[in-house]
């Protein structure tokens, strides 16, 4: 019976390698990288879709938009969104800069029409759970700027649009 030692070494072996593994999957997976639009603080992302058609359905979860981003295509100034709520939870979509504040009940189903920027991208959240990460963005290309609306609903092509691929500063667009 002096097995013992042998198969401690094994188990912390394999616990220590776990502990190097772990921090290191999670920072190149968080949140940085892959999203379409960089949105301030926690975000729980549950997919991204572009609005054929001018509409988009989106399901609200406990906590999460589905899709998290959406993707307004070429030419599209407003689209319509099917909004579910299945769940037993109180949730609303809110759109800053724009007077869509839908409060979805459980079990409620709305629909709201969303002006969208002709480019850049617009952030939308619930009002009760953003700080859980309950937000998302409408975007016209991976990496757009976030905009606001209320600037672009009025002045459409006022402002110039100066076609750069996906630069990081001077959006030279609606100017908060
Ligand atoms: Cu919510």
């Amino acid at each position: 019976m002096k097995k013992l030692p042998a198969a401690v070494a094994v188990a912390a072996t394999v616990l220590v390698s776990l502990a190097i593994v772990g921090p290191g999957v999670g920072a190149t997976i968080a949140a940085k990288g892959g999203n379409p639009v960089k949105l301030s603080g926690r975000v729980n992302v549950d997919g991204t879709a572009t609005a054929t058609g001018g509409a988009v359905a989106i399901h609200v979860t406990d906590f999460a938009f589905n899709p998290t981003f959406v993707k307004i295509p070429a030419g599209i100034r407003s689209i319509t969104v099917n909004l579910t709520n299945a769940t037993g939870t109180e949730h609303t979509f809110t759109v800053p800069g724009t007077n869509v504040d839908q409060m979805l009940n459980p079990g409620q189903s709305a629909t709201v029409t969303v002006p969208v920027p002709k480019s850049g991208a617009l952030e939308f959240h619930c009002r009760f759970h953003e700080p859980l990460g309950m937000q998302g963005a409408f975007f016209t290309k991976k990496g757009a700027k976030l905009v606001s609306t209320s600037g672009a609903a009025t002045s459409s092509g006022a402002t110039p649009t100066t076609k750069k691929p996906a630069s990081s500063s001077s959006s030279g667009g609606y100017g908060y």
